[in-house]
C-alpha cells in the first residue's frame, strides 16, 4: 500500500558497497504490485545490481511507460531521476535526456504492450540509434495493468487466467532487437536472479544500445498452465545458452574453467564479460545465427536464455552524431550560442 512508509531503521552491520551504502540506499517505495508479481523480481535485481556496482544512485535516470511494469522504478532507487512518461514513449523521452546528459546511466524500464504495441515504432528507432542504455521489458504477455488483454508478445495458441486462445502470431522483442541493431541483446527469466544480475551488471556497463527481454510471469491473469509465460512454463522450457560472470576492470578472476568452456569480452570501459558456454557452438557474435538459433528454438517452444549477443565497440548515439563530451547544462551561453559569424558559417556549409 502506497501510505505504508518503510521504516528508516537501518541495522548498523548491514554490508555496504565501495561507496558507503548499503542496499537500502537503493531501494525505493514499498511495491504495490500483485504478491508474487514476477515484476518485484526485477526490481530486486536491479537494486542488486546498482548495489554491487556500487552506482552512485544520483548518477541513474529511470525512465518508464506506463503498465504495472512501467510502475516499477517507483519501487527501487528511491535516489534516483525518475521519470514515468506517457504510454509507449519512454524511448524518445530517454534518448532526448541521453542527448542532454550523456553523464547518467539511463535506465528504461517497460511492458510488452508499452513495447510491442503502443510503443513499437519507439522501440525500433531507440535500439537502431545506438542510444547509450539498459532497456528492460518486463514480459508477460498481457496487459497487466487493464486487466489482462493479451500483449504482442503472446505466443499463437496461448490462453489467459480468463480469456480465449490467442490466434495471432507473437512479436519476439529479441530478435527484433538483433534486426535493429541493439548491440547487447540478451533475455532471462524473472525467476532466475543469477542469471538476470550479471546481465543487467553487464548491460549497464555496455556503451551503446542494451536490450533485456525479461519473461515476468504475470499471477493475477497469465500464470496458468495454458500460458507459456508462467512460471512452470518458463521453468520447464529454458534454454541457456551460456552463463555470465561479470566483472569491473580491477576484480581477480580467480574462477577456473576448462579451456574452450568460457569465453572472456572486454567492454568498452574495461569491464569483463565471462561467458560460460552451455551450448559451445552458440556464437554471441554472430548476429545472424542468433537469429536464426533463437527462431529455431521458439518453434519447438523453449524460451531461449542468456547473453544472446554482444558487440562490445559498436558504439552509441553520441559517437555517430559526433556530439560534444560535455553535458548540455554544463556548457556556457557563449558555447551553447557562438553568434552570427558561426551561424554564418555553419548554415555557408549547408549550401
Ligand atoms: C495512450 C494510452 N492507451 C492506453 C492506455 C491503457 N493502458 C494502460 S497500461 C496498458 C498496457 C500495459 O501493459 P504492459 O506494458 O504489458 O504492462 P504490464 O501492466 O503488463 O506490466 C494500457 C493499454 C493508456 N494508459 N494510455
Ligand atoms: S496485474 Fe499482473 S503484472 Fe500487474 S501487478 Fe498484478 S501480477 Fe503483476
Ligand atoms: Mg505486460
Amino acid at each position: 500500500m502506497t501510505y505504508i512508509v518503510k521504516p528508516r531503521f537501518r541495522h548498523p552491520s548491514l554490508p555496504t558497497n565501495k561507496l558507503g551504502y548499503t542496499h537500502r540506499d537503493y531501494e525505493g517505495a514499498i511495491s504495490t504490485l500483485c504478491a508474487g508479481c514476477g515484476h518485484d523480481s526485477i526490481s530486486a535485481a536491479i537494486m542488486q545490481s546498482c548495489f554491487e556496482l556500487a552506482l552512485p544512485p544520483h548518477r541513474i535516470a529511470k525512465l518508464s511507460g506506463i503498465g504495472c511494469s512501467s510502475k516499477t522504478p517507483t519501487y527501487f532507487l528511491g535516489r534516483s531521476h525518475g521519470f514515468n512518461s506517457v504510454h509507449g514513449r519512454m524511448p524518445s523521452v530517454l534518448t532526448g535526456a541521453n542527448l542532454a546528459n550523456r553523464d547518467l546511466v539511463y535506465l528504461g524500464v517497460s511492458g510488452d504492450g508499452d513495447s510491442a504495441s503502443i510503443g513499437l515504432g519507439q522501440f525500433a528507432h531507440c535500439l537502431r540509434r545506438g542510444v547509450d542504455m539498459v532497456y528492460i521489458v518486463e514480459n508477460n504477455g498481457v496487459y497487466g495493468l487493464t486487466k489482462g488483454q493479451f500483449s504482442a508478445t503472446a505466443d499463437k495458441g496461448s490462453k489467459t487466467r480468463r480469456g480465449p486462445v490467442n490466434t495471432d502470431s507473437p512479436i519476439d522483442l529479441v530478435a527484433l532487437a538483433l534486426q535493429l541493431g541493439a548491440s547487447y541483446v540478451a533475455r532471462s527469466f524473472s525467476g532466475d536472479k543469477q542469471q538476470l544480475v550479471p546481465l543487467i551488471k553487464g548491460a549497464i556497463e555496455h556503451k551503446g544500445a542494451a536490450f533485456i527481454d525479461v519473461v515476468s510471469p504475470c499471477v493475477a491473469f497469465n500464470n496458468n498452465a495454458e500460458s507459456t509465460k508462467s512460471f512452470e512454463y518458463v521453468r520447464a522450457h529454458n534454454d541457456a545458452v551460456n552463463q555470465l560472470d561479470f566483472m569491473v576492470e580491477h576484480e581477480e578472476i580467480t574462477a577456473d574453467y576448462a579451456p574452450g568452456a568460457v569465453e572472456t569480452v572486454v567492454q568498452h570501459d574495461g569491464s569483463i564479460l565471462r561467458l560460460r558456454k552451455l551450448h559451445p557452438e552458440y556464437d554471441p557474435h554472430d548476429r545472424v545465427s542468433a537469429m536464426t538459433y533463437l527462431a529455431q528454438r521458439h518453434a519447438s517452444g523453449e524460451v531461449v536464455t542468456g547473453l544472446l549477443y554482444v558487440e562490445p565497440d559498436h558504439g552509441d548515439l553520441h559517437h555517430f552524431l559526433d556530439t560534444v563530451e560535455t553535458p548540455l547544462n554544463e556548457l556556457n551561453e557563449a558555447e551553447l550560442c557562438p553568434g552570427n559569424t558561426m551561424l554564418d558559417r555553419y548554415n555557408a556549409s549547408h549550401r
